[in-house]
């Protein structure tokens, strides 16, 4: 063999190992990125923390005509009957209350009501009797305040689990926009004898009731805005009486006729309804104003707390004015604490209250109670037993509280103990 022969055939060797090799490698690479890419192995940085997903490196969601909640969140009305629904005190932040969350009392359903086709009859004792569409009741200059409206009948208790919003969550808090009826009237001509008005909505309970004109020509609204819209259905649209700090059965909602009276007209929802029983077996009736009342949020049934450092939180109230003070007791009621108001305080609205407390693990009792500018103290629920000769009933606002056990779970206090 030549030695040219022999070189020749060494470098056809090497060329084939090498291209073995090559192959070999490619092959090898192939299957190990096809392997990377088809496994469900989890790639992780070096540090012992997974992958989180990073929002601000994918495009979100696009606008929208009408905006909604996270998923993550949807508090829900507590709606145990077809009548009425209670507000979740408990999921709210601050002291507005979504209107989508607003109680709801109706005596006969929600009327679907076009309010092309609806009106308002002012009548009575005034010199040029009106009738109203939504689209006159916008010409008048309007006005907007934040309030609660609260139902007379709201306070349930007997049994531990309980959450705040089935306790007393017939009250919500709106800013209602609309027109005073001082407005209107004035415009009308209230005669000298005018001392009443008897005010009528236009549903299937065609519930009605008097109220004090003084009274009504204060503060009341006809109101067909709610929280920046157009009242719910729910809530009385196209528009509703709002009287701040009255009792709810007060504030008609689906309004159709205002009538001006000299004495009131003693409906059934003023007699043999929305009363109760006082001292000596009398029965108080036309009690009209919401008393002081207040509720901790947090912690609350059916949260469950850990020892250490809490913000105890809650809403308190009033329907003659404004909140002055709120007392919060951690230790049973055996002492007493200010808590911190949350301004602006308004009149005849809920008012947020918070107070920092260490929780040392032993069990006790959180209670809180409302004082209004007025002086009214909250009272308890055996004051109020002893003062009604009753157990319950409307315009019941006892102070109620919460036990906070060993293993941080909290339930409904009782409340013939506090
Ligand atoms: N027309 C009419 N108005 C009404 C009622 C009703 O049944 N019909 N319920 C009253 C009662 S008892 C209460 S507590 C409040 C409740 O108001 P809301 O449903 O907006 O919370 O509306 C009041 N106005
Ligand atoms: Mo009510």
């Amino acid at each position: 063999m030549s030695v040219e022969k022999e070189h020749f055939q060494q470098i056809q060797k090497l060329v084939r190992w090498l291209t073995v090799t090559v192959v070999v490698f490619l092959i090898v690479t192939v299957v190990f990125v096809v392997y990377q890419h088809t496994s469900d192995q989890v790639i992780e940085p070096n540090f012992d923390s997974k992958i989180i997903v990073d929002p601000s490196k994918v495009q979100g969601a696009p606008s929208s005509e009408l905006g909604h909640r996270s998923k993550f969140d949807s508090p829900k009305r507590i709606a145990t009957y077809a009548t009425a629904s209670r507000t979740p005190l408990e999921d709210l932040q601050g002291t507005i209350t979504p209107s989508d969350l607003h109680f709801e009392r109706h005596h006969a359903g929600i009327p679907e009501i076009d309010p092309a086709q609806h009106e308002l009859l002012i009548h009575g004792l005034v010199e040029k009797p009106i009738r109203l569409k939504l689209s006159d009741l916008k010409k008048y200059p309007s006005v907007s305040r934040i309030c609660f409206i609260e139902c007379s009948g709201n306070f349930r208790y007997g049994k531990r689990e309980m959450t705040p919003g089935e306790v007393c969550g017939l009250t919500s808090q709106s800013e209602w926009t609309g027109v005073l009826l001082s407005t209107i009237l004035r415009d009308l001509g209230v005669k000298p004898e005018a001392k009443w008005l008897l005010a009528e909505g236009a549903d299937g309970a065609l519930m009605a009731r008097s109220v004090p004109l003084q009274e009504a020509l204060t503060e009341a609204i006809i109101a067909y805005g709610q929280n920046g819209e157009a009242i719910r259905p729910a809530q009385g649209y196209p528009m509703r009486l709002v009287i701040p700090g009255f009792e709810g059965n007060t504030q008609i909602k689906w309004l159709r006729r205002i009538e001006v009276t000299d004495e009131p007209v003693m409906t059934r929802e003023e007699t043999s309804k929305y009363t109760e029983k006082v001292k000596d077996g009398k029965i108080r009736m036309m009690s009209f104003v919401m008393d002081a009342r207040s509720i901790v949020t947090y912690p609350a049934y059916p949260k469950k707390i850990e020892k250490g450092w809490q913000e105890l939180r809650g809403i308190a109230w009033s329907g003659r004015g404004k909140v002055t003070k709120v007392l919060v007791s951690v230790d049973n009621g055996k002492t007493w604490q200010e808590a911190h108001l949350q301004g602006p305080v308004l009149e005849k609205a809920h008012t947020a209250f918070k107070y920092m407390w260490n929780w040392d693990g032993k069990p006790t009792r959180v209670l809180s109670k409302a004082i209004d500018e007025t002086g009214y103290e909250q009272p308890t629920y055996n004051q109020l037993v002893e003062a009604r000769e009753s157990r319950g009933g409307y315009h019941f606002n006892p102070v109620v509280g919460w036990d906070i056990e060993k293993s941080g779970e909290v339930y409904l206090a009782d409340i013939k103990d506090i």
